[in-house]
């Protein structure tokens, strides 16, 4: 108890010292205990941190039915021939399966049957790719914090990884993001577009939507998601197949 006294004087002398206009704004709970009271002037001191991480939660615009655009045109890899992504077209992705391992306490493989079956999100979202083009369109699919709560994800995992089954110049496109986004309310992994099942250009059976981020993120073609503690191993280690070979931002935040 002493020593709590003490530390809490020190720190309020040190901000009475140091910090007289912050000192002021934290005075106006002067009814407040004292711990309060400095836990008060702490977070004000972080305030800019704490915007950084408000702001990487908040959601994406999402817009009406009617902003929908006629074509949502296809970009990059637009029907691999790798990954035995011609066979599982033609058979309707009824053998596609997705892995969810890493960093998880229960890796699961499912199905487009079972995850067509789990809760699903639907959101209207503006698509920016670095390219220089825009698309609005509907898009359907399971909370990607769903999948991740089902697999039981580890407080060791730090980065959720994507593989697709198309490479381009014979390397596999990949994708990675922090779990401030993979947990994210609009982060799903979709299957469908405007109410149909994904066409094969936009990333059928099931792609990644990440709204908050740049179009080379949102992985099409996915047939495995892996948490993971660290990037350093994977591809070329940059987190992502264009971050590993042109100067595209790992964080590509809209
Ligand atoms: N597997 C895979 N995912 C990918 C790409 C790709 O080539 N392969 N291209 C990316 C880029 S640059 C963009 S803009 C979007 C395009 O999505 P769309 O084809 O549905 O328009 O997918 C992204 N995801
Ligand atoms: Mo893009």
């Amino acid at each position: 108890m002493s020593r709590l006294l003490t530390r809490r004087g020190l720190i309020g002398g040190g901000l009475a010292i140091g910090a007289g206009g912050l000192l002021s704004g934290c005075d106006r709970l002067g009814e407040s205990p004292a711990f309060r009271k400095i836990l008060s002037c702490g977070e004000a001191m972080n305030r800019h941190a704490q915007r950084l991480l408000t702001d990487r939660n908040a959601l994406a615009r999402e817009f009406s039915a009617s902003d929908i655009s006629p074509f949502f045109r296809g970009n990059g890899s637009q029907n691999p021939g790798t990954g035995g992504y011609p066979e599982h077209a033609a058979a309707g992705f009824a053998n596609w399966r997705v892995r969810v391992s890493g960093l998880v306490a229960r890796p699961l493989t499912l199905s487009m049957a079972q995850i067509r079956s789990m809760p699903k999100r639907s959101q209207i979202t503006r698509h920016d790719c670095v390219e220089g083009w825009s698309a609005i369109g509907k898009w359907t699919g399971v909370p990607l914090s769903l999948l991740l709560d089902q697999a039981g994800l580890s407080d060791r995992a730090r980065f959720v990884v994507f593989r697709c089954a198309d490479q381009i110049g014979g390397a596999p496109y990949y994708e990675s993001i922090d779990l401030i986004d993979a947990l994210h309310p609009q982060t799903i992994m979709a299957w469908a577009l405007n109410d149909a099942l994904l066409p094969i250009r936009n990333g059928a059976p099931l792609r990644l939507r990440v709204e908050r981020q740049l179009g080379y993120k949102h992985a099409k073609y996915v047939q495995a998601i892996e948490a993971v503690a660290t990037l350093d191993g994977i591809g070329l280690g940059k987190g992502g197949y264009w971050e590993d070979r042109v100067d595209y931002e790992w964080y590509a935040g809209i």
